[in-house]
């Protein structure tokens, strides 16, 4: 392991979760950008002391929620606060506070004095508060976030200011984003404040194998909080779905225990009528007791063939944003549970966390219910010189060290993906991706296999050579040759035929996807229209099914559901390449997709 663990917060007999959801006060700092310093100190008192607050929704990105432009595009600090309190009955435990994701940089002070900071989006972070908290009286949460990206940050981006004073306003700025969504920000996720004994289960590592009919559980604990040389004591079970005793106790922080006879984590589509089989590793340490969720599954790749549970599987997937109307990127657990209704009926056996990680309750989902996961870095946009510096590149790899930490335990991720369309065809990007996709492997000691999504070609990327499984972007009749889906079938089968040949590994076509608006036709097709999008479908599906038997592993059709972007003239109110709506109902497009994927379900 890492040391430092980032536990989902659960409650349990030993534990108490809190929520500080709700409401919070808020307002933007319009006075600094991130490389600025603070103009007042509005974390020593009630920020409803310095000025005018609003409400503002915990978890949410605030863009959507007024009316004021401005805040919607708003580039610099923003601040929240709320009170809360911290029962007596904690007073000998020990208290965390926890955000499951701030978007971009975040720094935190209780009662004024400042308790953390992060960088980077999408993952959580956490610290203890008991010297700063009161037990006793009210206590104050400051949250000042910046969604400032340099071209260092994951991902990157740059500010450019316009000085001319005939043209501009005086302080006139855009950010320049290499990235094709908006760049939604806030509390995007759920805070919380929890409480475990002062020794505690700090982390837990779980690898699983399968022998025979057994499954072979081998685990790593780390205990915290018990003091050098101090004595604690360890009590490691597994309990099955329905909380049952099914092994021998071990008492070794780190031992491997058999599950005679296990249950197996199957893809939904491997197997329906037990989709997603999960166990929990119930860690005691010294009367702190944790449930780590965990499902036996192994993968593994040959040249032509991805293997889950030994069984070749064939990715019937998407693309996806977490993306919907007025929260924006904000968690939310009703479009959480309509996404996976809308993925079952669609036929999708799993999705690619496109292009940053998910919230970890829409992890939760996937592993119980059987969802393969491609899990991704915010590695998007890395394009640019200057975004392969060793500032840039240490960031990365400490940005995938906190994916991995968050989600070594998932079943449902069975790749990693280090990022999105870099610039692979250098010897910058050679070097840079050699040394992260390095880091990578050293990490994850169940060796699940790494990949990028690439949009290069196969005589010019200096990456995919590191990688185990090849995933390529492809817009074949839509960025070029726009309008002649005769193309499609030439091209991709000469682009795939090319890539295996050259490197004899399992390919994905991971992306390709047309723009489409619901409620426009036109036939013979036109672009945007929903037959074209069909028609576009259908010529890739027939390429696809010529390589499936082959080296093809997988496709991903871009994308889900419909994405807002930054104002672009190329899109109309955002990405509409979804074959649901950003409401989440059917265009044409997704009964099609849906026959093929229920045809391709059934045919294994
Ligand atoms: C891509 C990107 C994705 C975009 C998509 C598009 O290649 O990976 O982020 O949204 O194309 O629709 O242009």
């Amino acid at each position: 392991g890492l040391g430092k663990g980032i536990l989902y917060p659960r409650d349990s007999e030993s534990r108490v979760v809190k929520t500080l959801d709700g409401m919070w006060n808020f307002r933007a700092d319009n006075s600094s950008t991130r490389n600025q310093s603070f103009v007042d100190e509005w974390w020593t008192k009630p920020l409803s002391q310095t000025g005018d607050v609003i409400p503002m929704p915990v978890p949410s990105s605030y863009n959507d929620i007024t009316t004021d432009k401005s805040l919607r595009d708003f580039v610099g600090w923003v601040w929240y606060d709320r009170h809360f309190y911290v029962s007596k009955m904690w007073q000998d435990k020990r208290v965390m506070l926890r955000f499951g994701s701030v978007n971009y940089y975040a720094m935190v002070w209780i009662n004024g004095q400042q308790v953390m900071s992060h960088e980077g989006g999408h993952l959580p972070f956490e610290c203890e508060v008991n010297s700063v908290v009161s037990f006793s009286a009210v206590n104050r949460v400051t949250v000042a976030v910046n969604n400032t990206l340099t071209p260092t940050t994951i991902p990157p981006g740059t500010i450019h200011f316009d000085s001319d004073t005939k043209r501009y306003p005086a302080g006139y700025f855009v950010q320049n984003l290499q990235m094709d969504f908006f760049n939604y920000a806030g509390i995007q996720r759920s805070a919380h404040l929890y409480a475990t004994p002062q020794a505690y289960v700090d982390d837990i590592t779980i690898i699983t194998t399968i022998q025979g009919t057994n499954g072979v559980v081998s685990y790593t604990v780390t205990e915290g909080g018990t003091g050098p040389g101090s004595a604690f004591m360890v009590i490691v079970t597994i309990e099955d779905r329905d909380g049952n005793t099914v092994s021998s106790l071990s008492t070794r922080l780190q031992d491997t225990i058999v599950i005679p006879d296990a249950r197996l984590w199957w893809p939904w589509t491997m197997k329906p009528d037990d989709p997603g089989y999960m166990y929990a590793l119930k860690v005691n340490v010294s009367g702190d007791v944790y449930r780590q969720p965990f499902g036996i599954r192994t993968v593994r790749v040959s040249n032509t063939q991805f293997f889950i549970n030994d069984q070749p599987f064939y990715l019937h997937g998407v693309g996806r944003h977490e993306d919907v109307e007025i929260r924006g990127r904000g968690s939310d657990d009703a479009t959480i549970a309509r996404d996976f209704h809308m993925k079952k009926w669609l036929g999708v056996n799993g999705f690619r966390t496109a292009v940053y990680p998910f919230a970890e309750e829409l992890m939760d989902q996937a592993d119980r219910q059987g969802f393969v996961v491609v899990d991704e870095t915010p590695g998007v946009g890395i394009t640019q010189p200057d975004n392969f510096s060793p500032v840039g590149l240490s960031h990365h790899k400490a940005v995938m060290g906190e994916l991995y930490q968050r989600d070594k335990n998932r079943p449902s991720v069975i790749m990693w993906s280090i990022a999105n369309e870099p610039t692979s065809n250098t010897a910058q990007g050679e070097a840079y991706f050699k040394d992260l996709i390095a880091h990578t492997r050293d990490l994850d000691e169940s060796k699940r296999p790494i990949t990028f999504f690439c949009n290069k070609d196969y005589d010019t990327d200096r990456v995919a050579q590191f990688v185990d499984v090849i995933l390529i972007n492809r817009y074949l009749g839509w960025y070029s040759d726009v309008g002649h889906t005769e193309v499609i079938q030439l091209q991709l089968s000469d682009d795939l035929e090319n890539w295996h040949a050259k490197f004899n590994k399992p390919l994905v076509v991971s992306e390709y996807g047309a723009d489409t608006l619901p409620g426009l036709h036109r036939e013979p097709s036109f672009i945007f229209t929903e037959e074209y999008q069909t028609d576009f479908m259908k010529e890739y599906f027939r390429t696809f099914d010529k390589y499936r038997s082959q080296f093809l592993v997988g496709e991903m059709i871009w994308c889900f559901a419909d994405f807002i972007t930054a104002q672009q003239l190329n899109r109309v109110v955002g990405n509409h390449k979804g074959v649901l709506t950003r409401e989440r109902q059917p265009k044409a497009s997704a009964h099609l997709l849906r026959e093929r994927y229920l045809s391709l379900v059934n045919s294994t």
